[in-house]
């Protein structure tokens, strides 16, 4: 871990480049709206349009962020760690074909390519609030389909207590994979009754489009009452486990990302203060909402842990 050197810098000492950053999006945004042409080559991947989708009763009703701001400020350390450098980089991830292998501890394991996944339940738009640890949010319109759907396919045996999920490996075309700011691949997990919520989805689109590359194409979960890290983009691989798995955050650095990784305004983070956030796009700071605001549909599933020890 000699080469690791903390990426996640305080909000405070980000102030101004992320003020930038953010006029940098916005006026993408603003771009977007009078020549897609300049967001064209990350944005399109792999299907050609989604199917039909309902909107769902989960949404959030907050005003949406852009295209331009959700395309173009982003985290994907397999494409650099600059906010910018998913949309200027991930072009190069080959999407089509992609398989999604679900096994481990499983009575019924099973590959699913996108096609398959899209069967699996009725298509939904989500609006969800995005928290990255770092401290910025963004309300993204997400089309997936819940998690569960996937998970009663496959069906979990009794020892099947963890999900661990990875994203492609391919230095080729995450160039990001040839530094070791992180071990790749990028892993994540969550306990099974997390991942059963009928808030977790697996997305496969945002504003009505198939996924953008930078955004995690061809799918991605999304685990709205944690932080953004958790949400893992570009995923291959889904195994059921029986030990705790070790992300590649907590992995990094044990004692600023934990296996939870719940929302807490009241939990610091060890370099910085969690208790407010600053929507990309606003300039003054709003408060950080327990479990990102989904604290009736989720805090029950947390009775009884200690949210500072189990952060
Ligand atoms: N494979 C992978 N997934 C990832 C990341 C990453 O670097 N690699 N970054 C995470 C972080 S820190 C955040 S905040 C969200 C950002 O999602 P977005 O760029 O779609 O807004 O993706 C998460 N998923
Ligand atoms: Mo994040």
């Amino acid at each position: 871990m000699s080469t690791y050197r903390p990426p996640h810098i305080a909000p405070s000492e980000i102030t101004p480049e992320d003020l930038y950053l953010s006029r940098r999006a916005w006026m993408q945004g603003a771009a977007a709206l009078g020549a897609a042409a300049l967001l064209p080559e990350a944005v399109s991947a792999p299907l050609e349009k989604l199917p039909t989708f309902y909107k769902s009763r989960y949404s959030s009703s907050e005003p949406q962020n852009s295209l331009g701001q959700i395309t173009s400020y982003n985290n994907f350390y397999e494409f650099g760690t600059d906010k910018g450098d998913p949309a200027d980089h991930a072009h190069t991830l080959k999407t089509d074909p992609w398989v999604v292998e679900v096994g481990g501890e499983v009575a019924r394991p099973r590959r699913f390519d996108i096609d398959s996944l899209l069967k699996l339940a009725p298509l939904e738009e989500r609006i969800y609030r995005l928290r990255c640890v770092e401290g910025w949010s963004m309300v993204i319109p997400w089309v997936g389909l819940p998690l569960s759907a996937l998970l009663k396919q496959v069906e979990p045996t009794s020892r099947g207590k963890y999900l661990e999920f990875t994203t492609l490996l391919a230095p080729e075309q995450m160039p990001g994979q040839k530094t070791s700011v992180l071990d790749w691949p990028y892993v994540e997990g969550l306990r099974l009754d997390e991942a059963m919520h009928p808030l977790a989805i697996l997305a496969v689109g945002l504003y009505g489009k198939p996924l953008p590359r930078q955004n995690g194409a061809p799918v991605r979960l999304v685990v709205p009452w944690k932080y953004g890290f958790k949400s893992i983009k570009s995923i291959v691989r889904i195994r059921l486990v029986e030990k705790q798995p070790i992300s590649s955050w907590t992995r990094a650095a044990p004692k600023e990302y934990g296996f939870y990784s719940n929302v807490n305004p009241e939990v610091d983070h060890p370099r910085w203060s969690q208790a407010s956030e600053r929507r990309i796009g606003e300039f003054l700071k709003r408060k950080t909402l327990m479990f990102n605001g989904y604290a009736d549909e989720v805090a029950g599933l947390y009775k009884g842990l200690d949210l500072r020890r189990h952060f």
